[in-house]
């Protein structure tokens, strides 16, 4: 039996997939009511196909519960949240989850870490730990990380499709656990050591928020002198070895505008590129305000209330608002005061922010200006009803004459 740990983002469609592929699976999860409504049969948040996993999960051996099982294989996908003014990781749920683990597991059990953690963390902060406990690593417990790399939007394609890294202290129980993987993992699965598999983890979403800013820069270059860096970028990756990204608002997400401050924390002298890169994406809200402003002075609109913002999440078609350039974006305007631009997501069920829209026709109702924040579906199936509007496109998918870009 596996026990996985944390039921969210990444440990529930982790446990339905391996409840599908026949294995028996406990999901424990310390919330009540997520455990309470996961035994009910209903998901706590959106993805595609994720409906249809669980309810093949189900028909198989899956059960939801807030206790640890007593067994030889945990994964660990609970949240490893950053601390916003030190820029490093909060291992505590790690730690505690561990603990609750050495609690109960069967001597010789595997304890696989999935939640990302900055590399050495698990030297750092999960070894102590266990020793401290009079456990002995390599014999009563195995320790494992086996980082995620699901993309939220494409999460049960990605499980099955992406290559996969697992970083053990011993290649035999590597081995074990690439086995375990494979039952639903069909690509790649490369065994290596801990630290290169907490290292390349961080590393690879460094290398996207490099490349993102890349083309971030561009676009305010681009700006200066009027040039399209949509149509530069589409020519230029046109050459057989360019890829540029799309620019964009920001970068939100809980991963690649996090984890690069790990390496920039513990290499302070050393990451030049990695920290320019974190900061011009920081900056992209703010530029973002000055296209805004811009539109403002042009059409001479003086009331910030005029403007609305449409997307709340950190990018398309998923709920997850976790570090949004929208939030970012209105963090700014309270620094400066400005209060009362209006705001609506079609994917956030709740009121997180004032002068929040629930309905769409309301929202559009109300504003002048509209600036896409976000790519969502809604928004490119219901472009008709904003075309009277002057629309402000951070994301490049209005083609409307007269359009304003980044
Ligand atoms: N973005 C751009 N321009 C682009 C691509 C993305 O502005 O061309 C923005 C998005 O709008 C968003 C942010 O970047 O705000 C990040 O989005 P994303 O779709 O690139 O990635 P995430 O954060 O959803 O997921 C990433 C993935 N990592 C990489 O692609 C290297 C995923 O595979 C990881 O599992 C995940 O981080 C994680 O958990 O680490």
């Amino acid at each position: 039996m596996i026990n996985v740990i944390g039921q969210g983002y990444i440990g529930l469609p982790t446990a339905l997939m391996f409840a599908k592929n026949g294995k028996k699976v406990v999901g424990t999860d310390c919330n009540e009511k997520l455990v309470h409504s996961l035994q009910n049969g209903k998901l706590s948040f959106q993805e595609e196909g994720l409906e249809e996993l669980f309810k093949e999960a189900l028909s198989n051996e899956i059960e939801f519960t807030t206790k640890y099982q007593k067994t030889d294989k945990y994964i660990i996908a609970v949240p490893t949240p950053y601390i916003k003014e030190s820029k490093k990781i909060d291992p505590r749920y790690v730690i505690s989850a561990v603990n609750s683990v050495l609690d109960v597991c069967e001597k010789g059990a595997v304890i696989i870490i999935e939640s990302t953690i900055s590399p050495g963390s698990i030297d750092k902060y999960i070894r102590p730990q266990i020793t401290k406990r009079g456990f002995i690593i390599g014999q009563d417990v195995h320790l494992v990380h086996a980082p995620e790399r699901i993309i939220p939007g494409n999460i049960i394609y990605e499980l099955e499709h992406n290559s996969r890294t697992i970083g053990a202290d011993n290649p035999e129980i590597g081995e074990k656990v690439k086995e375990l993987y494979s039952c639903f993992c069909k690509a790649e699965i490369v065994v290596t050591d801990i630290r290169s598999a907490e290292m390349s983890k961080v590393v690879e979403n460094a290398y996207r928020d490099i490349n993102i800013a890349f083309a971030n820069e561009l676009a305010k270059i681009c700006r200066v002198d009027n040039m399209d860096v949509y149509e530069i970028i589409r020519i230029a990756n046109k050459h057989p070895r360019v890829n540029i990204l799309q620019p964009g608002p920001g970068v939100g997400g809980h991963c690649i505008s996090v984890d690069p401050w790990f390496l920039v924390g513990d290499y302070p002298d050393l990451t030049n590129l990695i920290l320019t890169a974190r900061k011009i994406n920081d900056s992209m809200p703010a530029h973002v305000l000055k296209r805004i402003r811009d539109i403002m002075r042009e059409h001479n609109i003086k009331d910030i209330s005029r403007v609305g913002l449409y997307g709340l999440t950190y990018k398309e078609n998923v709920d997850d608002t976790r570090e949004s350039p929208t939030l970012q974006l209105l963090e700014r305007m309270d620094e400066h005061l400005a209060f009362g631009v209006k705001v609506f997501d079609p994917l956030v069920k709740t009121r997180i922010v004032e002068h929040q829209f629930m309905n769409f026709e309301d929202f559009i109702n109300e504003i002048e200006i509209v600036v896409i924040m976000v790519a969502h579906d809604h928004i490119k199936r219901n472009m008709h009803m904003v075309k009277d509007k002057l629309i402000l496109d951070t994301r490049n998918i209005c083609t409307f004459d007269g359009v304003y870009k980044l």
